[in-house]
């Protein structure tokens, strides 16, 4: 019988959540404002699915007024490899933690399921999220006693430190919540100070516009100059603020990352076209950026770490089908040798079109 809170808690430990915790939905639960703050600054950038349901995102209560309460989930997926290390091979694309391991939102989804089917077998009504829904799973988890949302906005847990996937069930039941977790982040501000572009203006605000893990995978533009060389080799994601971060010190090695998919060449990576990127990452989150946006980050990558060797398949890359590709390679090429890059754009610009490109050649 799943009836208590307790079992409850005690059934999503069972079916391999690390984590759980529950919290009563009242009115406290609203963040019509900061909500509102970020979206009028424009710091969604072209995530317009974070404005388009501002109003149930802000309150769970508006997602589904029957909800009472939410089972928190988390799921830990540290790893035992030092990002910081993995950020100093300049010839090696970055690929984020959370990223180099099977979809989380398949493997959060399919336990949430089954634990949906048996709490609902009792007969309340259930509704479960895994990060795509229109509501702010973080400060739920808070409130449920998993963690605080740190100074990078990310929450933050004295058992795992930063290395949590989140996911909720939400039930028209009343359930006896579990005491909330306060912040104790203190006098630290060590994520905003790592931080590649200054993404964090105050604490506990981001500006995702400016943020490595927007820019690499939301994205899907010519990234600013501004951006390209904080960028690094961090090819998907960024994990510099939740790595600095002391209460890592707890963190414990999660099972599951699929090691093949670090120390990867930037060469090799350059050369991917579609079916190359789908069945290398075939089954983690990165195959939705898509190859076109990877390969520009890759691109980036390379004239960062002045990788010259990379000229022929950064030259190829200028024929590329996709303009933003094209612009990238372009603007690698006048990284890697200018010379050399001058004479190519001049056999270039008879055909090229697209203005994208055509500015980075000019610039
Ligand atoms: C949109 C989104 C992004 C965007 C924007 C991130 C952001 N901080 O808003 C981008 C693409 C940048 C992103 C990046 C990452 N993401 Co993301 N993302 C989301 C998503 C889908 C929605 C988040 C959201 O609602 N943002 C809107 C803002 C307004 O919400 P907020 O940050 O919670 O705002 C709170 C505070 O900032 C504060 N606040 C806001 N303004 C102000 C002003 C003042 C004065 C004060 C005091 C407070 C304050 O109040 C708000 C409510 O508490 C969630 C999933 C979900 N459904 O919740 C995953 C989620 C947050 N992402 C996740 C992850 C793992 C990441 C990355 C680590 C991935 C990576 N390695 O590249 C990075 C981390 C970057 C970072 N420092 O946040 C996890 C985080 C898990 C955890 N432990 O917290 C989530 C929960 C997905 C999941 N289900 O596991 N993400
Ligand atoms: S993920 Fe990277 S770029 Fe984004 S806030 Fe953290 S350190 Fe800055
Ligand atoms: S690095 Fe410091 S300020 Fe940032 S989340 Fe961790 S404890 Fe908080």
């Amino acid at each position: 019988m799943l009836d208590g809170p307790e079992e409850l808690i005690q059934r999503a430990l069972e079916l391999g959540f690390d984590d759980a915790g529950i919290v009563k939905l009242g009115p406290e639960h609203d963040w019509s404002e900061e909500l509102h703050r970020f979206l009028s600054l424009g710091r969604h950038g072209s995530m317009e699915w974070l404005a388009t349901r501002a109003t149930e995102r802000s309150n769970p209560r508006h997602l589904w007024p029957d909800a009472r309460s939410a089972l928190m989930v988390a799921a830990n997926y540290a790893s035992d490899h030092d990002v910081f290390d993995d950020i100093s091979k300049t010839e090696e694309g970055y690929l984020s933690v959370y990223a180099r391991r099977k979809d989380y939102h398949d493997v959060l989804k399919k336990k949430l399921r089954q634990l949906a089917r048996e709490y609902a077998d009792q007969g309340h009504q259930v509704k479960l999220f895994v990060d795509t829904a229109p509501l702010m799973e973080k400060p739920l988890a808070m409130g449920a006693g998993l963690g605080w949302q740190g100074k990078h906005t990310n929450l933050v847990s004295r058992k795992f430190g930063s290395w949590l996937f989140l996911g909720a069930l939400l039930t028209d039941a009343t359930l006896e919540p579990t005491p909330p977790e306060t912040d104790h982040c203190g006098s630290c501000k060590a994520c905003m100070d790592i931080c590649p572009t200054k993404a964090i203006p105050a604490p506990y605000e981001l500006d995702a516009v400016r943020c490595l893990a927007y820019l690499s995978i939301e994205y899907k533009g010519v990234i600013a100059p501004e951006f390209r060389g904080p960028m690094g080799n961090r090819i998907y994601g960024c994990d510099d603020c939740l790595a600095i971060c002391p209460w890592n010190k707890f963190a414990v090695t999660s099972h599951g990352e699929r090691g093949e998919l670090r120390g990867l060449h930037l060469r090799d990576l350059a050369r991917l076209d579609d079916p190359g990127f789908r069945s290398l990452f075939a089954g983690t989150p990165i195959k939705r950026t898509g190859r076109d946006a990877f390969v520009r980050n890759v691109l980036i990558a390379i004239a960062n770490a002045g990788l010259l060797e990379a000229w022929p398949e950064v030259e190829a890359l200028c024929d590329d089908d996709n303009g933003v590709v094209r612009a990238h390679a372009v603007a690698c090429l006048k990284v890697l040798d200018p010379s050399k890059a001058r004479a190519k754009f001049a056999l270039m610009t008879t055909g090229e079109q697209d203005v994208r490109v055509l500015e980075e050649i000019n610039r």
